[in-house]
């Protein structure tokens, strides 16, 4: 007879008796992580084991309450746990009011994300947001709430379905550094509650002065500092983005048990994939940058046994925007897994860079800096997001940051337009290309994407990208937003580019076209799947990358103006390849 620990009684306690046997066998494998972990956040707290076990059985109700179909996924996703690495996969990435209006309209899009190709569709944020300005939904005013003005939970869970009828899962972010001001936790926190004050981080002025010593800031024109005094909180509340976003301490137990129960609620909706927005700044620590702290790795490590025991169909994607050396820590390791997915933004930067340095070396740089990564691991590759490019990333790889000034400005003073005090930029992937038509700029449009599809990773596109579609400077004329040109490059989905999309004489068409015939040909090359390694070879010629994948292929992209002519004797090959100006070849 076998004794069972009051941990697993608590999560089983609800749970129908025939679905025992899984949550047993998945406790098993991931408890001694999940413990340990916790433990060591917050062992030190009175009446720990007593809370431990309170979050198994609050884990087991939302286990009880997890529908059949997505049961059903779970299991098969535990089955083939490299499920997302496949060279078929592709994402895609939209707000849902400029794709589609609202959650039925993202709907009605499905069509054309088939056409496209794509498996993996990333939605910003669509929960209730804060009122008035909301960062683009990133300030979250209720976890369980869709705004209204995109639909309904029921709308949700319909789209969801009609997604994974159209073999596509859904990615919504989970924004667990902050929520808005007006969260009920930060609500109840004014009007003082005790307990939700305890949900943030207030200091009075001495303290934040402090950390601010050695706090770098996000938006340094739009929002500086990383604290707001707030009257009703007599103190200086910690805000790392916008003043209105109030960052969770994650000191709290109480803080944790919240997000992971919001998180299973969410993904009990049908939500395949949690975009885990800034997690590098979970926790903070004084004399330190308060980014990418080990704690902040022992909380995801923990998230990450609370998703494998209760939804283990569902994956986890670290939103870290920070150096290269710092990325490969949020995939964890073989006996502590993290996140399945991270986004590679140093590699979309370098990309660029390289773009405009005319030569290949940051990336080369980045590919060597890049570790090959563990089983059920893969990186998220992208050209463009919502967000601007921080050039400031790329540090340790350019070695200055007069070469990144440098790229900074080639962009700023064409197509794209200077934020953060001019180190970073925004802009459409078609602006940054100085695409309008010319074969050189679509050639360079599909350069950047050629790489984000070839180099080993979950490739992802973002809305409009697909279309060309140029920079929107309406938000000047929206005092919202006029501060943030990040909006520079969150226009409507263009009807107009869209219809013209098969005409072959018009930007839009020549961009769809040859976007899909990269698309088509990583589909067809198993080589490209995410998981087998990039391996970055010689080359003769600084504008030249030259990447080999797997047993055969061979990328070569030339990042110059110039005509390159490359001899495949280099790479144990015969003849030779002629690249045009910004051409790729993949072999
Ligand atoms: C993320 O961003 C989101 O992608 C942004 O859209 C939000 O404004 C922000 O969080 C707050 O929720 O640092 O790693 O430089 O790259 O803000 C998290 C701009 C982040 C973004 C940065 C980013």
């Amino acid at each position: 007879m076998t004794t069972m620990s009051h941990s697993l009684r608590r999560l089983l306690e609800v749970l129908p008796a025939g679905r025992h046997a899984d949550a047993e066998r998945r406790f098993a494998r991931h408890e001694a992580v999940l413990s340990d972990r916790l433990h060591r956040l917050y062992g030190h707290l009175p009446g720990h084991t007593a809370w431990f076990d309170n979050l198994l059985a609050g884990i087991g109700r939302l286990m009880a309450a997890r529908p059949a179909a997505l049961q059903a996924l779970d299991a098969a996703r535990e089955d083939d746990p490299n499920w997302f690495c496949a060279p078929t996969m592709l994402g895609y990435s939209a707000y849902v009011d400029k794709f589609g209006g609202d959650l039925r309209g993202v709907k009605e899009r499905i069509p054309h994300l088939r056409d496209l190709g794509v498996t993996y569709l990333h939605l910003l944020p669509f929960l209730r947001p804060r009122a008035g300005e909301n960062d683009g939904g990133f300030a979250v005013a209720s976890f369980d709430e869709v705004d209204p003005r995109f639909g309904t939970m029921a709308d949700l869970e319909d789209l969801t379905a009609a997604l994974r009828e159209a073999g596509i899962s859904l990615c919504s972010d989970l924004i667990l550094n902050h929520v808005a001001d007006d969260h009920p936790w930060a609500q109840g926190a004014m009007t003082g509650d005790t307990a939700m004050r305890a949900f943030f981080h207030v200091l009075d002025e001495d303290k934040a002065h402090a950390y601010e010593r050695t706090l770098g800031q996000v938006f340094p024109q739009a929002a500086p500092g990383n604290f707001t005094h707030v009257d009703a909180m007599g103190g200086w509340v910690w805000t790392t983005f916008y003043p209105f976003q109030w960052d969770l301490n994650y000191a709290n137990p109480a803080v944790f048990e919240a997000v992971a129960a919001a998180l299973l609620r969410l993904a009990n909706r049908g939500i395949d994939v949690f975009r885990l927005d800034s997690t590098a700044f979970l926790w903070k620590r004084l004399g330190t940058d308060c980014m990418n702290q080990p704690e902040a790795h022992l909380l995801l490590q923990a998230l990450r046994a609370i998703v494998d025991i209760a939804a283990p169909g569902v994956l986890l994607k670290a939103e870290a925007i920070v150096p290269t050396r710092e990325l490969p820590a949020y995939f964890g390791d073989a006996a502590a897994p993290e996140c399945h997915l991270a986004y590679h933004s140093t590699l979309m930067t370098a990309g660029w860079a390289a773009l405009a340095e005319e030569d290949a070396g940051l990336v080369r740089a980045v590919a060597a800096a890049t570790p090959p990564l563990p089983s059920g691991a893969s990186w998220l590759t992208y050209v463009r997001c919502h967000d601007d490019i921080g050039w400031k990333h790329l540090l340790a790889e350019a070695g200055n940051l007069d070469r990144l000034a440098a790229v900074a400005r080639c962009y700023n003073e064409k197509g794209g337009i200077g934020f953060q005090g001019g180190l970073a930029t925004n802009g459409t992937a078609a602006a940054l290309c100085g695409f309008d038509g010319s074969d050189e700029g679509l050639r360079r449009l599909l350069l950047v994407h050629g790489l984000a599809l070839c180099f080993g990773g979950l490739p992802m596109l973002y809305m409009g990208d697909e279309l060309a579609m140029a920079n929107d400077d309406s938000y000047l004329a929206d005092p919202a937003k006029a501060h943030d040109s990040r909006w520079i490059q969150r226009a409507p989905f263009d009807e107009t580019r869209y219809a013209q999309r098969d005409d072959a004489s018009t930007p839009a068409g020549r961009a769809y076209a040859g976007l899909r015939r990269l698309i088509k040909q990583r589909r067809d090359t198993p080589d490209l799947a995410a998981g087998a390694p990039c391996t970055v070879l010689p080359a003769g010629d600084p504008a030249l990358l030259a990447l080999a994948r797997g047993e055969r292929f061979l990328g070569l992209f030339n990042f110059s103006g110039r005509e390159l002519t490359v001899d495949l004797a280099a790479y144990g090959r015969a003849g030779t390849v002629s690249l045009a100006p910004w051409d790729q070849a993949w072999l």
